[in-house]
This record gives C-alpha cells, structure tokens and sequence, in this order.
C-alpha cells in the first residue's frame, strides 16, 4: 500500500457534534475520522487523522506531509481566513492538497468568502457537513499520482 492520505483539521473542530448543529451537523470528529478511514479503505487506500488548534503545529504537519504523505486533505477552519504562514507552507507540497469545510462559507459571513488556504487548493469541497470530509477522500484519491497543475 502506498503512502496515507493526511487529513488535518484546524481550531476548534475537536469541539465539533457540541454546538452549532444546525451549521456543523451532529456528528464528532471521532464519528468524521471513522468515515474517512471507511471511505478510505474501500478506495484501497489509508487514512492519517489530526487535528491542532495550534497554527504552528499545523504547519509542521504540512510539512511532514511534503514526504510522509500521498495527498492531504485540510479543514483549517478560522485559520483559513488568517493563515499567510499556512498558505506558505501548503506551497511547498507537492502532492494533491483538498481544502474541506462542512458548512458552505461562501454562504455565511463576508469574512468567511476568501480562505488563503484555497491559493494552494488544487480543490475544494464545503457545504456538505461531514461528508465533505469523505467527498475530499473521495477526491483525493483520484488524484493521487496525477501530476499537479500549478496556478
Ligand atoms: O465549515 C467549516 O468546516 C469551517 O472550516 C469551520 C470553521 C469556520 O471558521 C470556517 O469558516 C468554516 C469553524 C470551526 C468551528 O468548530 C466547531 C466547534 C464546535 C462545533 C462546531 C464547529
């Protein structure tokens, strides 16, 4: 088998299944991760699942997956909205990278409408709770050892 599908997720979405439901749905992260590593295996392929609320430590995982990883699926929740220094590290991959939302944010708030992490995207799946996640395996299993188009 080759290498796994890193899949990250950014601030606060250890918290997800306890507020917001109407937005974010019902289920947790926990329940999320069992659906990627089920989408995952059927597609032949596996599954590494994290989560940080810390931006640096995010960056350190991009990194790793520069080497470790055959495609990396992102949620970077608020630190989409902020992050220079994680768009800069998603910059160097050079493997298929899939930016995940649950909720749709070109829908909500003006300040959710721009993402810097969407600069790097080689796509992007949002607005379908937690099967966005499993679409973006979905996705990124179709891309693997596909050479990546640069912008
Ligand atoms: O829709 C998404 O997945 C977001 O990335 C979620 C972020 C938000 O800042 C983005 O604009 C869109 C917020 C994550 C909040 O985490 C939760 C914590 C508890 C319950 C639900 C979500």
């Amino acid at each position: 088998m080759g290498k796994p599908i890193h899949v990250l997720s950014g601030p606060n979405l250890n918290l997800l299944g306890t507020r917001e439901p109407e937005i974010y749905g019902h289920e947790t992260l926990a329940d999320v991760q069992a659906r990627c590593e089920a989408r995952a295996a059927v597609l032949g392929h596996t599954i590494l699942f994290r989560q940080s609320n810390h931006e640096g430590q995010l960056i350190d995982w991009v990194q790793e997956a520069r080497t470790d990883a055959s495609a990396l699926i992102i949620n970077p929740a608020g630190y989409g909205h902020t992050s220079v220094a994680l768009l800069d590290a998603l910059k160097t991959l050079a493997i298929p990278i899939i930016e995940c939302h649950l909720s749709n944010p070109a829908a909500r708030e003006a300040f959710r409408r721009e993402t810097f992490v969407s600069l790097a995207a080689t796509g992007v799946v949002s607005g379908f709770g937690a099967a966005s996640y499993e679409l973006a395996v979905q996705a990124a299993a179709g891309l693997i050892g596909a050479p990546r188009a640069s912008a």
